[in-house]
């Protein structure tokens, strides 16, 4: 390939003029922003072992009064992006949240989506747009962008959770920001139980509530179940997987990252194409071995790691008598909505 010009090449007193006039010769950096065949990327497959994450963040709870932080969280940071950047890859934000029997995270809103992933602890629950959600282990809930969201806690032990944002994304395109408000009056009506069944919606004669996120909250028994019955049902299918979806349209359950559940059946290996978006792995029961070129994690369970995009991916269930569940997160609908998708077999 032709070699282009470089910086150097150019006279000192011209970069100097350019400069003063707030302008940038494109062609010494023209292969950096647009790479020959494949994107430059700076996100690194990386493995957060919950082992070592839970012990720090409950010294946070000595560290730190829920008071001094509104939100307890140790950032997944990768460091292929510097980890004062707080990101998982480009667009994707991952926290281990922690509140303390008692505790109160006090209630905002702000435009990134968030989805949490209960990993451990029972009695706390999320109120979203006045909906008060129960959190359990591997239940799945939204605050998806705009909507007032307030954590509390009613049990006796900790509860830890898994927090996915596309902060990142939002942050860079200097549209993120938060608003704080009073403690939510709650209101009737659970999504979960209105959308308990998969194929029929609630048609009520006088009006449609018209919610553009009727379902914030996704139980682990149900996705567990209808995992554990499509796998039943087809003992041809390779990847037994479910996507959380918006119950009214089929449509990713929010607009920016998407969010499945994957069950891998006894011994299974799966190998995932190599697409676009980055994607993240947690482990919600059972054990893992995580595959990328060059590196393999071990997930145990309540791990988390993340590939890069453009990455083929190798799964296999490490236990031969149990199957393994995975929660996944991925950039596909914002690659999709931007039309820059891709799948590379
Ligand atoms: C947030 O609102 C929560 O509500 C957790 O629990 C993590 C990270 C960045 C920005 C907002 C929460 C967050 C966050």
């Amino acid at each position: 390939m032709l070699e282009l010009g470089r910086l150097e090449d150019l006279p000192q007193d011209y970069r100097d003029e350019l400069q003063s006039h707030n302008l940038v010769p494109l062609w010494p950096s023209l292969r950096g922003v647009l790479p020959p065949h494949i994107p430059a990327r700076q996100t690194q497959a990386t493995h957060w072992p919950y082992q070592s994450i839970k012990p720090l963040l409950l010294k946070a709870g000595e560290l730190t009064p829920i008071e001094k932080a509104e939100r307890r969280v140790l950032v997944l940071a990768n460091p292929g992006h510097g980890l004062e950047k707080m990101q998982a890859s480009a667009a994707m934000y991952l926290g281990m949240q922690l509140l303390l029997p008692g505790e109160w995270a006090p209630s905002h809103r702000h435009t990134p989506n968030a989805v949490r992933m209960v990993v451990e602890g029972d009695g706390a629950w999320t109120t979203v747009d006045g909906e008060k959600c129960p959190m359990a282990r591997g239940d799945l809930i939204l605050t998806p962008t705009g909507l007032w969201h307030e954590h509390g806690h009613e049990g006796d032990q900790p509860v830890i959770w898994l927090d996915v944002l596309d902060l990142p994304l939002v942050y860079y395109m200097e549209a993120s920001y938060h608003l704080n408000g009073d403690r939510q009056a709650t209101k009737p009506g659970q999504g979960d139980r209105a959308y308990r069944r998969g194929g029929v919606v609630p048609t009520p004669v006088f009006g449609r509530s018209g919610a553009r996120y009727p379902m914030l909250r996704y139980p682990w028994a149900d996705a567990r179940a209808a995992l554990e019955s499509l796998a039943a049902d087809r003992p041809d299918l390779e990847a037994v997987q479910i996507t959380y979806v918006n119950p009214e349209t089929g449509e990713d359950a929010e607009n920016i990252l998407g969010f499945y559940a994957l069950m891998l059946r006894p011994g299974q290996t799966l190998r995932l194409p190599a697409r676009s978006p980055a994607i993240v792995f947690h482990q919600i029961e059972g054990g893992t071995e995580v595959q990328v070129p060059a590196q393999s994690f071990t997930l145990a369970e309540a791990d988390t790691c993340c590939a890069p995009g453009y990455t083929a991916v190798t799964l296999h269930n490490r236990s031969s008598s149990e199957p393994a569940f995975l929660f996944i997160a991925d950039e596909s609908p914002l690659h999709r909505k931007l039309g820059v998708y891709e799948e590379r077999g």
